[in-house]
Parts: C-alpha cells; sequence; structure tokens
C-alpha cells in the first residue's frame, strides 16, 4: 500500500526506543509520524490535523500526556481525533484518569506488539468508517454533490470570513426552468438524470478551488464564490447558464427555448453583518425577478 491510502498515525513519545519499535509495529499497515514531546506533537497538530489516531505517552518531561490530551481535546480542529495512551502509569487510577479525559484506550507498558497492533487496527478501521459517513453525510445521493447542509455550513463560514476580512463573496441560487413540466412529459427517471447532468455540468464549470456548488433542494442550486466581486460573480453565472443551454436537453414544453434552460440569482455582499438566511433571501428575490423577466437569464 502507498503511503496515500495508509491511515497516519502519530506517535508521541520522549523515548527514542519506545518511539522507534512503536513505529516499527505499526509503520507497515499505516503512515507513521513521530513526535518526541507534547509541544512537537501539538506544534505539528497545529500545521496539519489530518491524523486518524494519536498514540500518546503519559511521563514526559515539560507537558505530560494529560495535558497535551486536554489541549487536543480544547481545539476544535483536533478534539475529535482519537488518542491512546501507551504508558507505564497502569495503576486503575491512572487508567481511569486518561480515559476520564477522553481517551479511547489505555495500554500500558511494556505492550504487547501484536495486542498494539490488533487494538489500533480496529479502531483505525471506525475511524475510517467515521470518514465515510461524514462524506456521505454532506453529499446529495441523488447527484453526489455538495448538499445543502454542506452549503450551510460553507454560507456561516464565508459570512464569517467576510466579517473579518471585509473581502466581498458572492452567492447564487439556480433554479431549472419548468422542471415541473419537463417530469411531466419526459418522467421522472429521466428528470432524475437532468438534475444528474446539470449537477456534473455546473461542478465542471466551476474554475476556483474554494467556489462550492450545491443541491439546494429538488431542482435548485446553490453557488458560493469566495472572493468573487459581482464582476466575478456575474461572468460564473453566464459561463453556466451557457453551459447548461449548450447541453441541448430537449424540453418541448417549455416557453422559453426548446431545451432545457436555468434562471439564476445572484447577489455580491461584503456586508458581514447580514446573516446567510438574509443573504440567500436576497439571493432568492433575484432569482424571482430573473423567472419573471422571462427565465433562461441572470438578475444580480
Ligand atoms: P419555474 O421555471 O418557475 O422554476 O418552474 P418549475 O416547474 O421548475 O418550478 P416548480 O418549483 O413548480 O417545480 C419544480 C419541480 O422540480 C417539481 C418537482 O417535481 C421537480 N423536482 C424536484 N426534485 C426533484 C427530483 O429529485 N427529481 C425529479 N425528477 N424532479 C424533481
Ligand atoms: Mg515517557
Ligand atoms: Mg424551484
Ligand atoms: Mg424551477
Amino acid at each position: 500500500m502507498t503511503n496515500a491510502n495508509k491511515q497516519r498515525v502519530l506517535i508521541v513519545d520522549d523515548e527514542r526506543v519506545n518511539r522507534t519499535v512503536l513505529a516499527a509495529v505499526l509503520k507497515d499497515e499505516n503512515q507513521v509520524i513521530l513526535a518526541k514531546s507534547g509541544e512537537q506533537a501539538l506544534e505539528r497538530l497545529s500545521i496539519d490535523a489530518e491524523i486518524d489516531l494519536i498514540l500518546l505517552d503519559v511521563m514526559m518531561p515539560e507537558m505530560d500526556g494529560y495535558e497535551v490530551l486536554r489541549r487536543i481535546k480544547a481545539n476544535d480542529a483536533t478534539k475529535d481525533i482519537p488518542v491512546m495512551f501507551i504508558t507505564a502509569l497502569s495503576s486503575v487510577v491512572d487508567e481511569e484518569h486518561g480515559l476520564t479525559l477522553g481517551a479511547v484506550d489505555y495500554i500500558g507498558k511494556p505492550f504487547s506488539p501484536s495486542i498494539v497492533r490488533a487494538r489500533v487496527s480496529n479502531l483505525l478501521r471506525f475511524v475510517r468508517q467515521r470518514k465515510l459517513l461524514e462524506t456521505l453525510a454532506g453529499r446529495d445521493g441523488l447527484t453526489e454533490i455538495p448538499n445543502r447542509r454542506t452549503f450551510d455550513q460553507a454560507l456561516a463560514q464565508e459570512v464569517g470570513r467576510c466579517k473579518r476580512s471585509g473581502q466581498a463573496f458572492s452567492l447564487a441560487l439556480i433554479d431549472i426552468d419548468y422542471f415541473k413540466q419537463y417530469n411531466d412529459r419526459y418522467g421522472h427517471a429521466r428528470g432524475d438524470e437532468v438534475l444528474k447532468t446539470v449537477a456534473r455540468t455546473l461542478t465542471l464549470a466551476l474554475r476556483r478551488p474554494a467556489d462550492l456548488i450545491a443541491r439546494y433542494g429538488g431542482e435548485e442550486f446553490a453557488l458560493i464564490l469566495p472572493d468573487a466581486d459581482a464582476h466575478g460573480g456575474l461572468e460564473v453565472a453566464e459561463t453556466i447558464r451557457r453551459a447548461i443551454e449548450t447541453l441541448a436537453i430537449r424540453h418541448e414544453d417549455s416557453t422559453v427555448a426548446e431545451h432545457l434552460t436555468i434562471s439564476v440569482g445572484g447577489i455580491t455582499t461584503a456586508d458581514g453583518e447580514r446573516l446567510p438566511n438574509e443573504l440567500i433571501a436576497a439571493a432568492d428575490r433575484q432569482l424571482y425577478e430573473a423567472k419573471r423577466l422571462g427565465r433562461n437569464r441572470i438578475a444580480w
């Protein structure tokens, strides 16, 4: 297995021999990262929190393992990373203390390599499952693009960023024109296929990695464009409107065109004081305007 597919285990121990032995036990199955102190571990986590499991020694000079765990739990970026103590402090009181602080497991030293390997492997299986569930929970089941829940989180984050930086960003709602008629004429299954195609097309039309397109509801999609002013926002909106038109999906019951079209309502804001739902309402009013003006168009 290449390192890219391996799960990542951070080993924190002040004694070199312990780090070496643990690394030897785990390195075939996992990507192992070493830290020789609590400070070094926290420093490492501050630049790279993509760690699946932390094996943590308790007795270390300067900062002990209990304090390291407390800090890991106090930080939003790291609080969900499971921590397993591996320590010579193996009284019932020590073990209870470690578990109460939130460690998922507590292994006494000297340890049996095969037991450590098995416990780590069992735990990492759960971590993998949890990650998969998290990914699925953020995606729409039909189109497989981010869902409303992911969008709401991203919008809240963007509003926060805007409040701090004063940087403008753009937000747009996209709605398929006469989609009810499409379903009525071609059937719901074909309608579902169209939703998938539209989702894929919208996704491919985005250029910056930070841009987000989500399925907002039935046949509505929502778009966040960080750092985009009205000019940039309009340009993206026009690109996607044209991209959908170019698909030339036949829609005989549309009164706008003979093929499927979308309408877009967009806004640009640098006002971090407006709440996410106020921004959505403003974009929705623009969308309504685009519909009222004849559909297959953008109102910004
Ligand atoms: P308008 O141009 O005003 O937006 O007209 P419209 O017909 O698109 O608007 P309306 O909101 O009345 O209808 C939306 C339709 O989208 C109704 C619903 O059947 C369809 N729809 C919503 N979700 C799905 C879905 O998951 N699959 C399919 N096939 N259709 C869906
Ligand atoms: Mg130690
Ligand atoms: Mg709609
Ligand atoms: Mg519609």
